[in-house]
C-alpha cells in the first residue's frame, strides 16, 4: 500500500518536472516581434544565442490576446553579411511541440549580429518577418 502511494507520488512529481521543462515558461525570452497579428517570441535558457550549437524555442502567438496559434509550416533562416564575403547563412531545424511552438536548433560559426527571418504558412494564413539577433 504505502508502496504503490510513493510510486504514484513520485510519478506525477517526474510528470510535473517534464511539463515545466518542456513548456518553455521558465526559460528567458531572446527577442519577441510583431508581425501585422502574429507575434515570433525565441526563448533559451540564457535569453542569449552564443557561437556554436544552441537549442531555443520558437513560439507564434496571436497579437490580439497573446495565445498560441497553429502556425503551420514554420522556418527561421540567418545570415550574416560579412565583408568582401558571401554571407553566411545557417537555417535552423524546427520540430512542432503543441500548437503554436516549436524546438529548434541552429549553429552559428562565429559571433556577430545576424539577420533572421521566420516564415510561417498555416490555417490563419501565411506571412513572414524578419529582424536581427545578436550572437555572442
Ligand atoms: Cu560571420
Amino acid at each position: 500500500m504505502t508502496r504503490w502511494v510513493a510510486v504514484l507520488v513520485l510519478g506525477s512529481v517526474l510528470s510535473g518536472g517534464g511539463l515545466l521543462t518542456r513548456g518553455g515558461a521558465e526559460e528567458k525570452v531572446i527577442t519577441s516581434h510583431k508581425a501585422k497579428d502574429i507575434v515570433i517570441t525565441l526563448r533559451n535558457d540564457t535569453g542569449q544565442w552564443k557561437k556554436g550549437k544552441n537549442t531555443f524555442t520558437l513560439e507564434v502567438a496571436s497579437a490580439k490576446d497573446n495565445t498560441l496559434v497553429d502556425a503551420g509550416k514554420v522556418a527561421l533562416s540567418t545570415s550574416m553579411t560579412m565583408p568582401g564575403m558571401s554571407p553566411m547563412v545557417a537555417g535552423a531545424t524546427l520540430n512542432p511541440d503543441g500548437v503554436g511552438r516549436y524546438r529548434g536548433t541552429v549553429e552559428f560559426e562565429d559571433t556577430g549580429s545576424r539577420q533572421v527571418i521566420v516564415t510561417w504558412d498555416g490555417p490563419g494564413g501565411k506571412g513572414s518577418t524578419k529582424f536581427s539577433v545578436p550572437v555572442r
